[in-house]
């Protein structure tokens, strides 16, 4: 970053603070992950300056040649990657891909069937103050209170009382393995399109950790950042018969020109989740989220749903008379990110919500393993023991650094940069 460091210092610091941010925290927020040198690369190139409006072979532009290359590339390793039809690798991120969805398939007004978002469901299944909530009716399902799981068989009960044109699967924070062959049972009793969204578990299922929704569903929507661990973007797979609908519906209905340095970097992620090391990194995540879930309830905490089958879990903190926002800020002064987050049926608005969030695709990116998991589990029960202590979070802020500085980021990145 030699040439930004000398033309725009005040922005070149501000990423080196970030990177060093990165590197010094222990970066425990489910959605978040850190992406490659090799993806970083590829969205940091010169394919930020072509306009490619339209589909390789077929834009508005001349000058296309290498793009339509890019671009063909990342389409036909996503097919590979997922065994999909139909894949379009466009989406700027994952709310426009569903939005095409629900555009290309749905009339305004048509009733949707979709996750709670106080249940672990996303803002784009249904939440009233987005466009999803605000042109379609929305018919919420939640989990069963008892088990915090999701209910098949309710949910099967609530789709013939309303008869939805699309149910979608999917969630931000639910721990459990989600049953999507049931969901397409469901949607068939009932004539609606299956929407699964598997933004946050798009790495397991292309390791083959957790089952591939793609066989059941007609649409299946991701993003590329979480789990998949690649650049900030989305894509959309779906059957033949849908390709065109689904196509114009990203352009020219959505989108304008693609922003093809992030499809390239689309394009090295998907090459990286075929290698045999990605999924030797997908089973670790699974494995460090349930030892670190079992700890942590070892240490008293109530972790809902009763554990973990992904990368995530919660955990429910009314018994330690804390809220997760509290909770969440005093982890993150001890050098510790999460996120608060909504635990089912939380009497708790979102902005303080009963709970926190914890995934683990970050830190295993790292290298950390089931010991460190532990580790981790203990510094934050000492922590949340005394959250207003500022000597306990500058002590375990210590053990943090301890514990990051043998499973460095990005290998010599900052070093590397702090030489420039
Ligand atoms: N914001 C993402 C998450 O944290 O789960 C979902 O889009």
């Amino acid at each position: 970053m030699k040439s930004l460091k000398k033309f725009d210092p005040e922005i070149y610091k501000t990423i080196l603070d970030e990177a060093r941010r990165e590197n010094d925290n222990l970066e425990l927020i489910a959605s978040e992950n850190f992406a490659n040198e090799h993806i970083l690369e590829a969205q940091g190139s010169v394919l930020t300056n072509k306009y490619a409006e339209g589909y390789p072979g077929a834009r508005w532009y001349n000058g296309c040649r290498n793009v339509d290359i890019v671009e063909e590339i990342a389409i036909a390793r996503a097919k590979k990657l997922f065994g999909a039809e139909h894949v379009n690798v466009q989406p700027h991120a994952g709310t426009p891909a569903n939005m095409v969805v629900y555009f290309a398939m749905l009339n305004i007004g048509d009733t949707v069937m979709a996750m709670d978002l106080a249940c672990g469901g996303h803002l784009s299944h249904g939440n009233p103050h987005n466009f999803s909530g605000k042109f379609y009716k929305i018919v919420p399902y939640g989990v069963d209170r008892k088990t915090e799981r999701l209910d098949y068989e309710e949910i099967a009960r609530l789709a013939k009382q309303h008869k939805p044109r699309m149910i979608i699967a999917g969630a931000s924070a639910y721990p459990r393995a989600i049953d999507f062959k049931a969901f397409r049972t469901i949607a068939d009793s009932v004539g609606a399109y299956l929407l699964v969204d598997i933004a946050h578990i798009a790495g397991l299922v292309a390791a083959g950790v957790h089952q591939s929704p793609v066989p059941y569903a007609e649409f299946v929507t991701s993003t590329t950042h979480k789990t998949l661990r690649g650049p900030r973007g989305a894509f959309i797979m779906c059957k033949s018969e849908f390709a065109k609908k689904i196509d114009m519906e990203v352009f020219p209905g959505a989108q304008g020109g693609p922003l093809m340095h992030i499809i390239a970097a689309k394009a090295v992620c998907f090459k990286e989740a075929m290698t045999p090391e990605f999924k030797t990194y997908q089973k670790q995540i699974l494995k460090n989220a349930k030892v670190f879930s079992d700890e942590m309830a070892k240490l008293g905490y109530r972790i809902v749903a009763g554990g973990t089958d992904t990368h995530l879990f919660l955990v429910d903190l009314t018994n330690k008379f804390m809220t997760g926002r509290d909770a969440a800020t005093a982890l993150d002064r001890a050098g510790i990110t999460v996120n608060k987050n909504l635990i089912p049926y939380d009497p708790k608005s979102p902005l303080v919500a009963s709970g926190i969030r914890i995934g683990t695709p970050a830190v295993t990116t790292r290298g950390m393993k089931e010991a460190e998991m532990v580790k981790i589990a203990h510094m934050i029960g000492e922590v949340l023991t005394d959250p207003n202590n500022e000597r306990n979070l500058i002590a375990v802020k210590k053990e943090v650094g301890g514990l990051v500085k043998k499973f460095p980021l990005y290998k010599d990145l900052i070093r590397r940069l702090e030489k420039e």
